[in-house]
């Protein structure tokens, strides 16, 4: 974990104070929450990563060979987009650098596309002098023992200092490019092509038009909309029905939401804090990263809802939502909340 403005004084043991990027919490110690893809494309081909685009030398290298490389461990704190933390994660790989420096990168090569052998071909992509300065590491291992499939074994990219969609499950080809090409997030939901988590680049705002906004504002639907990141602070939206809307980032702050049907909606990271959510419906929504401090949840339904890295109240326990006995609430999916949001959960629970 990066330790910032802690240190010994006078052979003292003084707190470390460790500090995470802004609005991220600790998952729970020894979790390791699993997002997006779960398994790589079925295939019988012997597993190889390649790496082919703006290089004098494309090559393939098979698992073993890649294991008779120069070896690294490297201890990365992962940091997921959707507000969750896990640090000091120890992979054991191959600097991405070896690779290329075997191949050699010809000079017009600016970027660099790690493509996924999965059903999207999914991707993402760096700038390459990040890549190399980041240390982007073809990690095989963690914590000293081969990386499971369902983390993007045989072999996955991690990209230490950005969010973790900037770390490719199950690798297969890395392309050396003159021009970028954005990744399958970064493409299809806005995910920030930067994703600094230091300087929280976690989407970009989305285009939306104003008179389609100002409509569904005042009729109150927003049915399949995509309205990522809309400024939706303070306003009477009691009754909405934002059934399978997408609501990434959304500001809804103080709003009036009471009676909201939010059912199979999209609204990671969305920011819910003073808002009225009584009786309102999430049904199978997808509220990972969601912050609710100080909302009035009472008689809200989360069945089914993804809850990974909600916020329902501050780490010293002041902020905190309302919540009662009406609400629903499966207790599989407090298993993504971060240890103080859980507890404070199942305090509510037991309480009456
Ligand atoms: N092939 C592939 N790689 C992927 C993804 C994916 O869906 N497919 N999701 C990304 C995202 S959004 C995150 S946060 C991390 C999650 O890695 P984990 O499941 O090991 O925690 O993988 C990234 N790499
Ligand atoms: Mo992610």
């Amino acid at each position: 974990m990066g330790l910032r403005g802690g240190c010994g004084i006078g052979g003292e043991q003084v707190d470390m104070a460790t500090s995470l990027p802004p609005n991220q919490q600790l998952a729970a110690p020894g979790r390791w929450p699993v997002v997006g893809e779960k398994g790589p494309r079925k295939s019988d081909a012997p597993w190889t990563v390649s790496v082919g685009g703006l290089v004098a030398r494309p090559r393939a290298w098979s698992l073993e060979e890649l294991r008779a490389l120069p070896w690294v461990e490297r201890v990365v704190d992962i940091h997921c987009v959707t507000r969750w933390s896990k640090p000091d994660a120890r992979f054991g790989g191959i600097e991405m650098r070896t690779l290329l420096d075997a191949c050699g990168t010809l000079a017009e090569a600016r970027f660099v596309s790690f493509v996924a052998r999965s059903e999207r071909d999914h991707s993402t992509s760096l700038p390459l002098d990040d890549a190399f300065r980041l240390g982007a590491l073809i990690a095989l291992d963690y914590e000293g023992a081969p990386l499971e499939e369902i983390h993007g074994g045989p072999v996955r990219i991690v990209t230490p200092e950005r969010y973790f969609y900037k770390s490719v499950k199950w690798l297969e080809r890395i392309e050396v490019l003159a021009d970028d090409r954005l990744g399958y997030w970064e493409r299809e939901a806005g995910y920030h092509n930067v994703a600094d988590p230091w300087n929280e680049q976690r989407y970009i705002a989305s285009e939306i038009d104003r008179v389609v906004l100002r409509k569904a504002l005042e009729s109150r639907v927003f049915t399949g909309a995509d309205f990522r990141g809309i400024d939706a602070r303070g306003r009477d939206l009691a009754g909405l029905d934002a059934r399978g809307a997408l609501l990434r980032n959304a500001d809804f702050r103080e709003a009036n939401l009471t009676g909201a049907r939010f059912d199979g909606a999209n609204l990671s990271n969305a920011h819910l804090q003073n808002a009225k959510l009584g009786g309102a419906s999430f049904r199978d929504a997808d509220v990972e990263g969601a912050d609710f401090r100080e909302a009035d949840l009472r008689g809200v339904d989360f069945t089914g809802a993804s809850l990974f890295g909600a916020t329902f109240v501050d780490a010293s326990g002041g902020s905190a939502a309302r919540i009662d006995d009406a609400a629903q609430l499966d207790v599989a999916s407090l298993d993504g909340l971060a240890p103080e949001q859980r507890q404070w959960i199942e305090r509510q629970e037991t309480r009456g």
